[in-house]
């Protein structure tokens, strides 16, 4: 893009530190870090009234056709305008001072907004008090600009395409067009890769962050559960329930995690974490990180799962490839390593895995859904959540699958029992093997594989995940819908993650590995989403 002169000083002011002889660009909304957002803030080449002002626009641009945003707040601009008096006072309130942020609506909110974990009938009634993380970054200084769309109770709701829920009907990625979002934090990867925000927040169940990011060409960190609060957010399996961010790349993620992380009293299962207080993600930002690292790689072909044939293997595996090449030029030592335990097909452990996890998601479920409902107001008991699912038209129960969430509701399903607890800890047992054996076997630094493999495994022994851009599926690739008929789950130009996986608390790790992979092999500016937005940043520069 070229720049009118008064412009150009404007950015000048935030890129001083530029190689001589290159001249300044101004980066888009769709590939800015939240650091160059933060310098052009403080030169004052743009304030965070105009930038929130400009995100609202972006989202309005785009939202009739791809859903990503069930709600924007009418508050942000207020907030927005009281941030940009208090920097221009010379008082910033932490790192994401003036940022806006948009968050899955399964996160509970205090302002305007409501939280339904895109259920029309939970919204109906309010949280008294906020998530954790949103009290987090509010106090670091973020606008919560809006709430995304998202599967259902975070997928909890039943068989149902991926993306789709009530309160905001079905999010579509922004690569082809009716492009499967992947789930559950749908419309926090749209949102995040078309920059309709600076982040985004998402939780992760079982790869409920892990995907969205990998089909939306964007960073997602799927903490170690237990790093982050979940407590105020809408649960599914609380056993595995993390938070997380989705971001445009791999130093905004590790920024937001910094401010998200930690102990929290009103969640017992922050306090396992080691150490005192939570490592800075950002210092270990190093592009050197994977230097002579042992890196296992696993391809998970069709014998990994139940379903009879991943479609486009052979093209995904062309792709996967060119990643693990990558990885060596970044200075890493790749080992393939065969996942599975001793004997046993890897299919045979996934089975087993999943065959446990139902034995206690159901009561976990309920639960959880119990502890959250207890703060809302009005209050809200199960049987009356469940009547309102079953009649109010806009849950559509007649046509679609609800009897996840309507068991949770009646479940007698007893989540801590020895029954649940024997089932978990199978699950956890196996998971672990399969994907921590080798690491201890052969000596690893970590592992690397295709997103869609790694989000069962990782999800009962709460693992982290941190998944990084990697390409997109060729022309050659078949086109093939979901289940449903109603987004394209595989094909041409759809974006493939690659995923870095390692043992609890290891995200410094994972996330210098996934910065290093990054700054290697810059996938994420080679896919252009046919979404097109106008309005980007030059409309809101100003002369400094
Ligand atoms: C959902 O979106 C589709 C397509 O954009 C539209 O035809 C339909 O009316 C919407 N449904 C509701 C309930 O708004
Ligand atoms: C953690 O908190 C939950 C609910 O607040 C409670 O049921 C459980 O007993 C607690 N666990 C421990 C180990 O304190
Ligand atoms: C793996 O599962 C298949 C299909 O259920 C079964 O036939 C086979 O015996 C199992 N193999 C092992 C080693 O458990
Ligand atoms: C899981 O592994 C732990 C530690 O190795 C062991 O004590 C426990 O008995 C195992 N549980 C099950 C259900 O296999
Ligand atoms: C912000 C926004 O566009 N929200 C829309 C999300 O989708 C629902 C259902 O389609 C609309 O009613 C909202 O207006």
């Amino acid at each position: 893009m070229a720049l009118p002169i008064i412009l150009l000083l404007a950015v000048l002011a935030y890129s001083a530190a530029l190689p001589s002889g290159q001249l300044p660009t101004l980066p888009s909304l769709q590939d800015i870090t939240i650091q160059e957002l933060g310098h052009l803030l403080d030169s004052g080449a743009i304030t965070s009234y105009d930038l929130t002002n400009l995100y609202i626009k972006r989202i309005n641009s785009v939202n009739n056709e791809l859903h990503a945003v069930i709600e924007v707040s009418n508050q942000a601009l207020t907030v927005a305008r009281q941030l940009d008096k208090d920097r221009t006072a010379g008082h910033k309130r932490g790192p994401l001072h003036g940022i806006p942020i948009l968050v899955k609506d399964n996160f509970a909110t205090v302002d305007d907004m409501a939280t339904g974990s895109g259920s029309v009938c939970l919204a109906r009634s309010y949280p008294r008090h906020e998530a954790t993380v949103i009290s987090k970054l509010r106090k670091a200084g973020a606008i919560i600009l809006g709430k995304t769309n998202l599967s259902e109770f975070a997928g909890g709701r039943g068989s149902a395409s991926e993306g789709w829920s009530p309160r905001g009907n079905q999010t579509f990625g922004a690569y082809v067009e009716d492009q499967t979002p992947c789930g559950s934090s749908s419309g926090s990867g749209v949102a995040a890769s078309l920059g309709l925000a600076a982040a985004t927040l998402g939780t992760d169940t079982a790869g409920s962050i892990t995907c969205p990011a990998s089909y939306n060409n964007v960073v997602g960190i799927k903490p170690t559960v237990g790093l982050t609060s979940r407590y105020g957010t809408v649960p599914l399996i609380p056993r595995q329930d993390t938070v997380g961010p989705i971001t445009q790349n791999v130093a905004d993620a590790a920024l937001i995690l910094e401010v998200i992380a930690g102990r929290d009293s009103h969640d017992n299962y922050t306090l396992a974490q080691p150490g005192c207080a939570p490592p800075s993600y950002t210092s270990v930002l190093d592009s050197s990180a994977l230097r002579g690292k042992r890196i296992g790689a696993f391809f998970a072909g069709k014998s990994a799962s139940e379903s009879p044939a991943v479609p486009n293997e052979d093209q995904i595996r062309k792709v996967f490839e060119d990643a693990l090449a990558d990885l060596t030029t970044a200075g890493a030592e790749i080992v393939r390593v065969d996942l599975g335990l001793e004997g046993v097909p890897l299919a045979n452990s996934s089975s087993e895995v999943t065959s446990n996890i139902f034995r206690y998601a159901l009561g976990d479920f309920a639960l959880g859904l119990a502890a959250y409902m207890e703060d809302l107001s009005p209050e809200l008991a199960f049987d009356e959540l469940l009547q309102c699912l079953k009649t109010d038209p806009a849950e559509m129960a007649s046509t679609i699958d609800m009897s996840q969430i309507g068991a949770a509701l009646q479940t007698n399903q007893d989540a801590g029992g020895v029954e649940a607890w024997t089932a978990f800890t199978t699950a956890v047992n196996i998971s672990r093997e399969v994907l921590l054996g080798p690491i201890r076997d052969s000596h690893l630094d970590g592992l690397v594989m295709f997103s869609d493999a790694v989000t069962l495994l990782a999800a009962a022994p709460g693992l982290p995940v941190v998944t990084v851009p990697m390409g997109a599926l060729g022309d050659d690739a078949v086109t093939q819908a979901n289940p449903y008929g109603t987004t394209i789950a595989s094909g041409p130009g759809i974006p493939l993650g690659l995923s870095f996986i390692g043992d609890s608390w290891m995200e410094e790790d994972l996330i210098g590995f996934a910065y290093s992979y990054e700054q290697v092999s810059k996938k994420r500016r080679t896919l252009v989403p046919y979404a097109e937005i106008e309005e980007d940043l030059a409309s809101i520069l100003r002369a400094v």
